[in-house]
C-alpha cells in the first residue's frame, strides 16, 4: 500500500492528519506536484483526478480524493470511534459540516490561492478577479465557522471528527497562503485551533 503525495499540499495534510489519528502507517511516495509530475502519463494511469494524495492498494487498485481514502482507513481500521461519527444523527452532522467547509471554505480558499499567486499557470488560465472574489467568499465563511466553536468544543459535538481536520486545514490555508489571520480575528477558532495543534496527530 502506497499513497501518491506531496506532503506539503492542503488536502495530502488532510489525509496524513487522518492517517495519524487511526495510527494507519504506510508508504509514502512523493509526486514533484509543482514540477508537474502529476500531469505524467504515467500518473493518469493510477489517479482518475490527476492529482495528490492518491492511494495504491495493489498493482490495479488505485483511490484519489482525500476523503474517499479517508473513507477507506475509516472502515479498514479497527477502531473505537469513527471519525465519521458513530450514529446515524453525528454521521448525518459530520457530514454536513464536512461537506460545508469543503464547499465554502476550502474550494474557494484553493481558487483564491491558486488564481491570484498563479502558482499553477502551466496548467490553468489563472484570474486574479477570481481569486479575490474566492478570497472574500471564504472571509464570508469564517464567522460561520467562529460560531459554531462558540457552541462547542470540537464542530461536532465533544470529540474530533474529519470536520475538525478540514477545518484545521482550512484556517492554516488562509493564515499561511491567504494572509488572513483568521485566529487574530476569532478568539473561538483560535482556541479550537490551538487545542488540535497539540494533538501529536498534528503536529
Ligand atoms: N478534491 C481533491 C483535490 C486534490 C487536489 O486538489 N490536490 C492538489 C494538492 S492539494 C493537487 O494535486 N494539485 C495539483 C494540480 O492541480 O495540478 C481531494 O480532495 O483530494
Amino acid at each position: 500500500m502506497k499513497l501518491f503525495e506531496m506532503a506539503l499540499t492542503p488536502n495530502c495534510k488532510r489525509v496524513n492528519i487522518f492517517l495519524n489519528e487511526l495510527g494507519v502507517e504506510l508508504e509514502h511516495v512523493h509526486v514533484d506536484v509543482r514540477g508537474g509530475e502529476n500531469l505524467t502519463a504515467d500518473f493518469a494511469q493510477k489517479s482518475l483526478n490527476g492529482k495528490v494524495p492518491t492511494l495504491q492498494l495493489d498493482e490495479h487498485t488505485f483511490i484519489c480524493e482525500s476523503m474517499a481514502i479517508c473513507r477507506y482507513f475509516d472502515e479498514t481500521t479497527p477502531s473505537e470511534s469513527s471519525l465519521f461519527g458513530d450514529s446515524p444523527l453525528e454521521r448525518a452532522r459530520v457530514e454536513m459540516w464536512n461537506r460545508i467547509i469543503e464547499w465554502d471554505g476550502l474550494l474557494p480558499a484553493f481558487q483564491a490561492f491558486r488564481n491570484i499567486s498563479g502558482v499553477y499557470q502551466d496548467r490553468e488560465n489563472c484570474i486574479p478577479a477570481w481569486g479575490e472574489e474566492s478570497k472574500l467568499r471564504v472571509e464570508k465563511f469564517l464567522p460561520k465557522l467562529a460560531q459554531q466553536l462558540t457552541a462547542s468544543t470540537f464542530i461536532v459535538g465533544d470529540k474530533l471528527t474529519v470536520a475538525d481536520i478540514s477545518a484545521w486545514i482550512l484556517v492554516l490555508f488562509c493564515e499561511s497562503r491567504l494572509e488572513l489571520p483568521v485566529q487574530q480575528q476569532y478568539p473561538t477558532i483560535a482556541a479550537w485551533y490551538q487545542l488540535l495543534a497539540s494533538r501529536p496527530a498534528f503536529a
